[in-house]
């Protein structure tokens, strides 16, 4: 179907013509003009499981047969393409929920609701576990799309007290991790910093039990500095706006931002964002998911002390001897701390400035200087911080987990931070990006590789489609002995000097011929003169594109380490929570352990992601950002050329229009059908094969709709497959009849 100036393009890009870039981006452009953000790429389903097990025949159209939209729940998974609107579209909420739910996947125009219902009911009726995958860069709408998906299920499963209450805890972890888990960046104004895969537990008839949270390296360095044109967490501009006299005052606050070190290097305020009503929504929301009043008194009061952490300000001390030291201002602020926390502020100066060493039996205590005191504080205040985020993470975990005894269906929901290319990329955005690396690959294995080498398997004629498999980077990247992270954690355990461009030096000596990378001297043995590559950098070449990393502090966030004089100090608090958030800091359980670095704690994270999500049905939200701007309307045709490109939305609609629908086993195919056939009914000598063979020759099915593999036969349209089993249905009826007649007349 070529695109007509004036239509609004296709809604399957499977019906694209002709078949190319140039055509896919014109139907995402048209379709966008006409505030039509969303396109699917067709199904294949590869098992058809109810087809097997289930006697009862499947009518055309497939809609009025109730267990059809969980029959099109496929191993290679469904795909939609969401293009961020910018504006609010009355295509959501219970009247188009309503809608959705009863109709198959490609039924109706294409929405985040078609997918969530697919998958639902793939995992209500068919007892499949689910996932979604919703991947794109940053601020093309994932977030947006993982709360579609939430709230969809939310309606359409279950009902009764018990359940609503559940389905509200689920739903209300949303603002709670938001407040303290996004901030404005200069991509989006509401942008996850931090990574998180959501289990949602149902029980056997489908309704919601319950989940678990799993949150993924939350972008700490955000608590101390901000880029500019940025902010920290909304939770503290909330917390300042949003809190009422009584309370600024117990926490010893003042409303004004630009009295915190940590607030006032950017921005303060976000337009359309009222933190003021948010602060509301996210005390509300901690209600609902059962933390109780004291434990929010908590939680506040440690957010509280992360700001007045940052504006204890150090100073240029000497000792006696002339060593330079470093000390406190004012000593008011720390009072203040050690009074709202129960600390002895004396300790607490103590562990800011000066560090202790334990040599054998022996300790050494040695004075920081002011950058190294300043350093601490900032180290300190980032702990307090992520450790606090995990706290309330699990908290929520607690409130919403399932007793380990029932039996559960489980669909997970990934919103994880989309690829980041920066002005400066540091540690966080090359451990983002490998994660997006690691979620390209899931797509590519599951909908192009597996998809194709199954044709391969079976003898079936194809002809490849090409596309980029990004394995090599991911093992350039992760790869035990040889990779980056191993290389950087080599650098981080290795005794004597080391530093980031030790680390860098290592890196440069091992893949100076990698394909996938690059830095100065790479590229000066090349005779390559980029004048955009700096000293201190590498540059990868990711599947979405190349980006260039500065080691600096590499080595330090990997090392993730705080003066265990922190950390003790820490520990010491009156206050339940924060004493709670450094075990370490108990003296009794002091380990010489060295805590796993931050690289191979995330590493192992991923992969375990990884499996659990391979052990589920894929569906996956492709989302795309339209412009730089945050502004609805407009459509960057390169920005969005480059995103359909690396997501790999063409070669998968190659894949799916060059496929086949439908492929089944012989033996299995035959005992389904042979009823159609007088040559395989009621009896059938022959191989399963000859038997297929036989049976949709008689039924003048077009060869150019079959293929005929080593063990399956492989049928191309689904239209094909529902005529057989509207064919089935009516066969069964004839004989149903014909039974009862007979009996009748024996009667
Ligand atoms: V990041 O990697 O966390 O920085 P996301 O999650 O991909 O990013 P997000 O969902 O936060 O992006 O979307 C960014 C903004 O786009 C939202 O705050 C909305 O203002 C806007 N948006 C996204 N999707 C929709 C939508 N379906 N309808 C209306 C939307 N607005
Ligand atoms: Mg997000």
């Amino acid at each position: 179907m070529p695109i007509l100036e004036g239509s609004i393009g296709v809604e399957d890009l499977v019906l694209l013509e002709p078949l190319e870039e140039e055509s896919l981006l014109k139907n995402l452009q048209l379709r966008y003009e006409n505030k039509e953000i969303y396109v699917r790429s067709l199904w294949v389903p590869l098992a058809v499981g109810v087809l097997e097990s289930s006697c009862i025949p499947i009518p055309y159209p497939p809609s009025s047969f109730p267990l059809l939209s969980s029959w099109f729940q496929t191993y290679i998974g469904n795909v939609v393409i969401s293009v961020n609107p910018y504006q609010q579209l009355p295509i959501y909420g219970p009247e188009f929920i309503a809608k959705y739910q009863d109709y198959t996947f490609y039924e109706l125009k294409p929405h985040i609701y078609a997918l969530a219902n697919v998958a639902y009911q793939s995992l209500r009726d068919r007892d499949r576990d689910q996932c979604i995958l919703i991947t794109g860069e940053s601020g093309a709408g994932k977030t947006e799309a993982s709360k579609l998906v939430m709230s969809y299920v939310a309606a359409v499963c279950g009902k009764g007290e018990q359940v609503n209450s559940v389905k509200e805890q689920l739903l209300q972890s949303n603002p709670v991790l938001e407040a303290f888990g996004n901030a404005k960046t200069i991509r989006n104004n509401n942008s996850s910093r931090f990574g998180k895969y959501m289990d949602i537990e149902f029980d056997f008839k489908g309704s919601p039990l319950g989940g678990v949270i799993t949150n993924y390296l939350l972008e700490k360095s955000r608590v101390v500095k901000q880029l500019k044109g940025e902010r920290n967490f909304h939770i503290f501009y909330q917390l300042l706006a949003g809190a009422d006299e009584q309370l600024l005052k117990a926490l010893k606050l003042k409303r004004d931002t630009s009295a915190y070190t940590y607030l006032n290097q950017e921005v303060s305020r976000v337009g359309g964002m009222n933190d003021a009503s948010n602060f509301q929504d996210v005390q509300r929301a901690m209600i609902v998911i059962g933390f109780s009043e004291e434990e929010i008194r908590q939680v506040l009061e440690v957010t509280a002390l992360v700001l007045k952490l940052g504006n204890v300000e150090l100073t240029d001390e000497f000792q006696a001897n002339g060593i330079p030291a470093s000390g406190i201002r004012d000593g008011k602020g720390v009072q203040e701390i050690g009074e709202m926390v129960g600390l002895n502020s004396e300790e607490v100066e103590r562990a800011l400035c000066s560090r202790t060493v334990e040599t054998g039996k022996e300790k050494v205590v040695t004075v920081l200087n002011v950058i190294q005191a300043q350093y601490a504080r900032d180290a300190l205040a980032k702990n307090i911080y992520s450790r606090l985020f995990n706290w309330i993470v699990n908290r929520i975990n607690e409130s919403i987990k399932v007793g380990t005894g029932e039996k559960k269906k489980v669909m997970g929901v990934l919103d994880i931070y989309g690829f980041e290319i920066l002005e400066d990329n540091s540690f966080e955005q090359f451990v983002i990006n490998y994660c997006n690396e690691k979620l390209q690959q899931v797509f590519i294995e599951l909908t192009l590789k597996e998809e194709q080498e199954e044709y391969k398997r079976e003898g079936i004629p194809w002809t490849k489609v090409d596309y980029f498999d990004n394995g090599i980077i991911c093992n350039l990247i992760e790869h035990n002995q040889r990779g980056i992270l191993a290389m950087l954690d080599e650098e981080c355990l290795r005794p004597g000097v080391v530093s980031d461009s030790t680390f860098l030096a290592k890196l440069n000596q091992l893949f100076s011929n990698h394909s996938h990378y690059e830095s100065k001297v790479t590229q000066n043995a090349q005779r390559l003169y980029d004048h955009s590559m700096g000293l201190s950098c590498f540059r990868i070449c990711h599947y979405a594109g190349k980006v260039m990393y500065n080691v600096t502090s590499f080595i330090d966030k990997n090392n993730d380490l705080l003066f265990r004089d922190l950390s003790q100090a820490m520990w010491k608090a009156q206050h339940p929570l924060l004493r709670s958030l450094f075990p370490e800091g108990n003296p009794k359980q002091v380990s010489l352990k060295r805590p796993p670095t931050a690289g191979s704690q995330f590493k192992n994270s991923v992969a375990i992601l990884m499996k659990n999500l391979y052990s589920k049905n894929p569906n996956y939200i492709r989302c795309i950002k339209p412009n730089e701007h945050q502004q609805q309307g407009q459509f960057s045709s390169e920005l969005v050329a480059v995103q359909a490109r690396y997501l790999g939305l063409l070669e998968n609609v190659r894949v799916r229009r060059a496929g086949y629908a439908h492929r089944q086993g012989y033996k299995s195919f035959l005992e389904r059908y042979r009823l159609l056939s007088r040559s395989t009914w009621p009896h059938w000598n022959g191989g399963d094969r000859e038997g297929v063979e036989k049976l949709l020759g008689e039924l003048s099915i077009s060869s150019e709709e079959l293929a005929f593999g080593k063990t399956k036969i492989f049928i191309r349209s689904p239209k094909t497959l529902f005529y057989l089993e509207e064919q089935r249905r009516l066969r069964i009826q004839q004989l149903a009849t014909l039974i009862q007649k007979i009996y009748r007349g024996w009667r």
